[in-house]
């Protein structure tokens, strides 16, 4: 036989073309892209629908410590069998170094927790808190070279928030080791200084969580760490940006040749500060950081992704139970929402959601929704071209689309380890119907049907996008 699979009669589309033709699968890789390509073992019937290559989600959290008597949704098992329901077939979570932790102290915790649980392909980011010496002179060069090629900083949130001057230290290293920084730009004395006014006023209800942070807060953060990078001349990623502003920043900063990039998530495109407005708790559920806004900012995201000025398209997924004292409803969230955990749920809405309102209802065309669902994450997190496209040679990471399929998204459909979505009842047309990692079928008509484990770690290239230009 000359094929283990042929995925027969669908519309391949990658980032940059849409054509009619079969797949042919050896070994777990795309061995010949054509027609009549003969036998195989397994034959899927694609007739009237999308070969995609399966999504790539750069941007999720699985197991992160959040805080005392805060428990994470998902681990590593519920995070990816949810990833794989929503069509994706390699997660990007954090790795979060704590305190007076090393580095490989934090991966070796993370790498255990994974470990034969996964469905879809993992690669870590690296998260830096404690810019220590030896981490940056030392264990940071190190880990790059083993392939963990990427990093967040925060400049927010008490024990993550870096200085200006670690910035700029950290900065520095990934310049010299050409990895790919990604920044979570909101500044950390204002929210302070707003948090602190809005609680002595009385003002703790949820909703006050987004009047805590306004527009300027990441604004500023945003021009801010652009600023720091031009100065040690560094490619940054500036991660979920919610409104004009902070996009306008990045757009400015690439006119003037600079190498920043840009990534929004749904819950920019989709939700409102309105939403955190609810009744007694429900407001909690949709509490992320940056927070929604209104429906200019909406309107500014789907330009960032129209324009270009955004590369990449994440969930940014940060599960937390609602219904839960260790999740959205833990005590001390309902004496402010200081302590309310930050983030939602959202790696198997993420492509749905973009499908639907950008395809669907013409904001972009096909090829970008698989450059912002795919090959854009691999190209920049140095996974390209082994993932990230439909190419002869890349990993058989594929998912079928049925383009006319009309969903309700409900929670049942999620399968991960909360008990909501901010999405509930809204309707997409669109859904991945199959998903494919490395050639074996995952995720068949709603059904899990891989196992635990099939997910494999992925030591990563550095970012041909992180390469200092000298
Ligand atoms: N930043 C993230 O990237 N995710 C969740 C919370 C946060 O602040
Ligand atoms: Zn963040
Ligand atoms: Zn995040």
């Amino acid at each position: 036989m000359a094929f283990d699979t042929i995925i027969r009669g669908g519309t391949v589309v990658t980032a940059a073309d849409t054509f009619g033709c079969d797949v042919g699968i050896r070994d777990g890789k795309i061995a010949a892209l054509g027609h009549d390509l003969g036998a195989a073992a397994e034959i899927i019937d694609a007739t009237d629908r999308l070969v995609l290559p399966g999504g790539i989600d750069s941007h999720v959290h699985f197991a992160q410590p959040s805080g005392d008597g805060i428990v994470m949704a998902d681990g590593f098992a519920t995070g990816t069998r949810s990833a794989a329901f929503g069509g994706n077939t390699t997660v990007l979570p954090f790795c979060l170094q704590e305190k007076g932790q090393t580095l490989r102290e934090a991966l070796k915790s993370y790498h255990a927790l994974a470990e034969g649980e996964c469905h879809v392909d993992v690669a870590f980011h690296l998260i830096v808190t404690d810019p220590t010496d030896h981490v940056l002179g030392q264990e940071l060069p190190a880990l790059v070279e083993d392939g963990y090629t990427s990093l967040k900083v925060f400049m927010t949130y008490e024990g993550l928030a870096l200085s200006d001057r670690e910035l700029l230290e950290t900065m520095s290293v990934a310049r010299e080791t050409g990895a790919m920084l990604m920044v979570h730009a909101e500044n950390f004395d204002a929210i302070r200084f707003l948090t602190d006014r809005l609680e002595r006023a009385g003002n703790t209800a949820p909703r006050f969580h987004a009047t805590s942070r306004p527009i300027p807060v990441e604004r500023e953060a945003t021009h801010r760490a652009i600023s720091l990078s031009e100065l040690v001349d560094v490619p940054i990623m500036i991660v979920h940006v919610s409104n004009r502003g902070a996009m306008e920043e990045i757009r400015r900063a690439q006119q003037r040749g600079l190498r920043v990039m840009g990534e929004t998530c749904p819950q920019y495109l989709m939700l409102t500060e309105k939403d955190l407005d609810q009744l007694n708790m429900e407001g909690a559920k949709y509490v992320c950081s940056p927070p929604p806004r209104d429906v200019e900012s909406q309107q500014a995201c789907w330009e960032g992704l129209q324009q270009k000025v955004f590369s990449v398209f994440s969930s940014d997924h940060c599960p937390f139970r609602y219904d839960d004292p260790q999740g959205k409803l833990a005590p001390k969230g309902r004496t402010s929402f200081r302590w309310v955990p930050n983030g939602i749920p959202g790696v198997a809405t993420r492509l749905p959601i973009l499908f639907s309102e950008g395809v669907v209802k013409g904001r972009i065309d096909l090829n970008s929704f698989v450059a912002f669902s795919a090959t854009n994450h691999a190209k920049i997190y140095g996974l390209y071209p082994r993932k990230g496209t439909i190419a002869v040679g890349s990993d058989a990471d594929i998912a079928l689309w049925d383009p006319k399929r009309k969903t309700t998204i409900r929670h049942e459909l999620i399968h991960d380890g909360s008990d909501y979505t901010p999405y509930e009842g809204l309707e997409v047309t669109g859904w991945p119907v199959l998903t494919m990692v490395r050639g074996k079928v995952v995720v068949d008509d709603g059904k899990l049907v891989g196992s635990k484990g099939h997910g494999a770690y992925l030591p990563r290239a550095k970012p041909p996008a992180a390469a200092t230009i000298r």
